[in-house]
Formats: structure tokens, sequence, C-alpha cells
């Protein structure tokens, strides 16, 4: 609105003024702060057609409203109740609506003018005004902090909100979705223990016809997550992606289920490490000879704990995948067949992270 024609077009029954204290809170909203009139007065209040628009463009019908003057003297300051996400909260995820809960029904204008947000959004309000939802309409950069205040506003009666320290902070409420591919850095060829290989680029897991059992090693490192050295980033989802060549024999032969496990390892594998004992949250996939040729096993768990170990553990995480019976000894092959072919990032992991 045009400020000028605004303010000289608003009057009242019976007389009264806006004083010198009223002010615009932005071009839609002008507070006007009256003379204190005797309680129980009911007051009207018009604003006529002389009150233009930015453009010059006058309000096509005179507007009025009549309220009635409390009776009481409200002169008690509202506080913030309570707020949510809790400050200090890390980390937020992106679009997450911020409401704040307030002691006494508030003015919405002067929250709305007093509340300092660095996102962009808007606000929703119930209808007791004691709480004012903010919901962000914008995709926040990664690791953005976000910084909020409600200092300074005030209540129906005026009263103003004083907050110290006044700022809240929410930190990484931008976070920002990325994923990540992870190579297996360590073609083992550890024998029948081990991976095994071949010439062709194939890794085999299941028995051969020597009655000769072979698991799988895979290890990726961690340590390539933006974030790890500090640990400020979360991990989202984690996929194993493998890539199936195909199957001989039956792996029913052999269990049928594919067992996905953790084992100790330091930065690289030993032949120690190949018969431990699983470690940790150990997973299992069904049906990998029949299913689509890429393998989607789910790891999310295991990255998480193994993440959270990169700083002191070199960021090396490491599965054996073995079916449950090394072999059932009738000398025909009966195993799996997968694509090991590192510049194709087969197989690989990939890790769905957020960093603040
Ligand atoms: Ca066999």
């Amino acid at each position: 609105m045009d400020p000028a024609s605004t303010a000289a077009a608003i009057s009242f029954t019976p007389s009264n003024t806006c004083t010198a204290s009223s002010q615009w809170i932005n071009a839609r909203m002008y507070r006007c702060s009256i003379l204190t009139p005797t309680a129980g007065t009911a007051i009207t209040v018009t604003v006529g057609t002389s009150a233009k628009d930015a453009a010059g463009n006058p309000l096509p019908a005179a507007w009025s409203a009549t309220f009635t003057v409390a009776s009481t003297n409200d002169t008690t300051a509202p506080t913030i109740v309570s707020s949510t996400p809790a400050n200090g909260t890390t980390p937020v995820t992106n679009g997450t609506p911020l409401v704040i809960q307030f002691s006494k029904p508030m003015d919405r204008g002067s929250v709305e003018a007093h509340l300092r947000i660095a996102v962009t959004g808007h606000f929703q309000w119930n209808a007791a005004n004691t709480q004012v939802t903010y919901l962000p309409t914008q995709v926040y950069q990664p690791g953005l902090t976000l910084q909020w205040t409600a200092d300074s506003s005030q209540d129906l009666s005026g009263n103003t909100i004083y907050e110290f320290p006044a700022m809240h902070e929410l930190r990484g409420i931008g976070l920002g979705k990325q994923d990540l591919v992870v190579s297996a850095p360590q073609a083992v060829t550890l024998g029948t223990l081990g991976s095994r290989a071949d010439a062709l680029g194939m890794l085999l897991i299941g028995d051969d016809a020597r009655n000769q059992g072979t698991d799988a090693f895979l290890s990726f490192d961690l340590s390539a997550l933006p974030g790890a050295a500090t640990s400020k980033a979360a991990v989202r989802q984690a996929y194993l992606i493998l890539s199936r060549v195909g199957c001989e024999g039956s792996v029913a032969n052999l269990g049928g289920t594919l067992l996905v496990e953790g084992i100790a390892a330091g930065s690289s594998i030993a032949s120690a490490d190949l018969s431990s004992s699983p470690l940790g949250v150990a997973y299992q996939a069904q049906n990998v000879c029949s299913g689509p040729d890429e393998i989607f096993i789910p790891v999310t768990e295991k990255i998480r704990a193994d993440f959270s170990a990169v700083p002191t553990q070199g960021g090396i995480t490491h599965f054996r995948l073995r079916f449950a019976q090394a072999t059932n000894g009738d000398h025909v092959p009966d195993r799996l067949v997968l694509n090991w072919r590192r510049l194709l990032e087969e197989p690989k992991l990939r890790v769905v992270y957020e960093t603040y």
C-alpha cells in the first residue's frame, strides 16, 4: 500500500488517532497504535477509499470493523514455551517445519515481522494465536545453519517477548542428498578360502567340481565420503550392488540364501580374517539366481556403524558373501557368478548420505 494515503484514510469512532509509535510492518501491514480509551469502549475503525495501493489505485470500497476495549490491563510478557525442532538439533531434515509455542495469544503480524529466519517459507497459525508453524518452501543448500529469533514479538496487548540469548540455532537444516558410489578397491584373490576372481573378471561364490567352497570378500573405502573425517555426515541409505553373470548348478544345494556378513579386518583382509565370526549386522539376500541381474542388498545399518568409525579405523568396510554351506560334495559346481570389473565399479557400494 501507499503509506501516506493509507494512514491518512484511517478514522475512528469515537475519535482517536494512530499515534507516533504506529509503524508499517511491511508493505501490506500497518500497525496503528491508538490513544488508550476507556475500558469497555466500542471503537469502530474505518479505512476510507482515499487509501491507495503502491500503484495509486484507490481502495474500491471503504472498510470498517468494530472492537471493544478490554477491561483488564494485560502487562504479562509473552514467552516461548517450546519450539521444535529443539534448539541445537543436528541434523534437521530438509523441509522440516519450525513450530513455536507461545505462552499466550500473539499478534500475528508482530511475530511474522520479528521472526527472523534466513529461509523462504510461509506461516500457519492456530486459532488461539498461541502457535505458529513456519513451513519452509525452499530446498536448502547442504550444511546450512538456520538461526531464528522471535525476540521483540508482541502479544495482543503489546507486551514484548524478551529473549536472551535471542538466537535459536538449527544446524544442518539444509541437508543435501548425495550419492556416492564406492568401488571395491581390493580385488583380493585368496584361493579357495577367499575371493576368487577368474581371468575373465568374474567373482565366484559357491563350490566347484573339486568340492572346494569359495566365499567372496568385498572391501570399500568409506573415507571417500565427504565429512568422514569429522563425522559431519549422516548415512541415509546404503546398498551393496552386485552384477550377476549367472549361476551354475543350483545354489539351493548350498542353502540358497546369500549371506552378507561384516567381518573384523583392518585396512586390508588377511587370511586370518577369512573365517572370522560375523561382526555386527548381517544381511541375507534371497533369489540371487532368479531375480534381476542387478542384485541390491540394503546394508544401511552396517555402513552407518562403519562410517561412524571412519576416523579411528581407517575407513574400510568389509563384507563376506557366502552361502550357508561351503559345498554339498557332489563334484558339480554350484555357484553364483558375479561381474568383477573395477572399471565398471562392479560390485559397488552406493551410499546416500547428507552432510551438515
Ligand atoms: Ca556342488
